[in-house]
């Protein structure tokens, strides 16, 4: 069978109608700073057989909401296949296998691909006591990491955890979290959040599988299409006392102003990401037009910087 009509057979067994699905495209082509004229060489990409770069997905501390934001969005579908795109040699949350054969899946898939996986990973890594406070079959995180990461041809961090520590490294800190950059003192490309937003995840796979390339990087190694702007700078609220239209229609401009949820805490001034562009669940909401002050959750050490929640900086 063409692929193109194997890719149509597959979308449709699974309710997604061709509409859809470029409807996803052009939002992610967008996402991704790309022109419109990007779009269909997007939905190729997705659509496309040919073998794709293998995958190790690994789980260090974290609480895998980083694979649920992935896995369990509006159109799972869509995000599930580049699970499909890729191909996912391990991935502890969806495999089959468990315990040793899981153990020997591992070791194999780092020997057959080694020097050209591209390894991602969610959560921290415990550094102090040789690794002690944090253990996978007996082995420390640590020296999993070491054995992997450094045999991929590149890193990938999904979420806060992994990417600057997360909750893990918050203070005391007693296992010595870190992010697996900062563990293994090696340039990983970063996509924090807690969670991240996944279409981010799969705009930079899409950026390598397109332009043979991963996309440029801020200098914590965050994409810049993601996370090259506050979210102060794109956020809805800020317009209500920015633009006099609001200002007349709230009375006064701080009437307009309390629309803001700066005075309740809000971080999204010193917070770099797209939330209120690419929203979640496929674009119907983010924290802030739910109601929610930004938290500064694809900052560094936020459970440290940005806290307490709630209160004006
Ligand atoms: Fe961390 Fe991800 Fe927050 Fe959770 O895997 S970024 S705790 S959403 O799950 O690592
Ligand atoms: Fe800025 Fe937050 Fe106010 Fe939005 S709600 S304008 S991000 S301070
Ligand atoms: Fe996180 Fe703030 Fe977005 S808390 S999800 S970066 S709005």
């Amino acid at each position: 069978m063409e692929p193109e009509k194997a890719f149509a057979e597959k979308l449709t067994r699974r309710g997604v109608s061709r509409r859809d699905f470029m409807k996803y495209c052009t939002a992610l082509t967008a996402t991704m700073g790309l022109s419109a004229a990007y779009v269909p060489k997007v939905a190729e990409v997705l659509a496309a057989t040919a073998q794709r770069p293998p995958v190790i997905w690994l789980h260090f501390a974290e609480c895998t909401g980083c694979s649920e934001a992935l896995l369990r969005t509006q159109y799972p579908y869509v995000d599930d296949l580049i699970l499909e795109v890729l191909s996912v040699e391990y991935h502890e949350t969806i495999m089959a296998a468990a315990g040793q054969q899981a153990e020997d899946q591992l070791h194999q898939a780092v020997k057959k691909y080694d020097g050209q996986f591209i390894c991602v990973v969610e959560g921290a890594i415990a550094t102090k006591f040789n690794g002690g406070y944090g253990k996978i079959g007996g082995r420390p995180f640590l020296q999993i990491a070491k054995d992997v990461c450094t045999k991929a041809a590149a890193v990938i961090c999904m979420g806060s955890c992994s990417a600057f520590g997360g909750v893990q490294a918050a203070a005391p800190n007693p296992g010595g979290y870190k992010g697996v950059g900062d563990a293994l003192g090696i340039k990983t490309l970063n996509i924090p959040g807690c969670p991240p937003n996944p279409v981010n995840f799969v705009g930079t796979v899409v950026n390598y599988l397109l332009l043979g390339k991963l996309p440029d990087l801020d200098d914590l190694g965050r994409p810049l299409f993601a996370y090259g702007k506050t979210i102060h700078d794109q956020c809805p609220r800020r317009s209500h006392f920015e633009n006099d239209e609001f200002v007349e229609e709230f009375g006064s401009e701080e009437a307009a102003m309390g629309y803001c949820l700066y005075k309740m805490g809000c971080r999204g001034p010193e917070t770099y990401n797209n939330c209120p562009v690419a929203k979640f669940n496929n674009g119907t909401s983010w924290p802030i037009e739910a109601g929610h002050p930004c938290i500064g959750c694809s900052q560094p050490d936020f459970w440290d910087e940005m806290t307490p929640f709630f209160e004006e900086l």
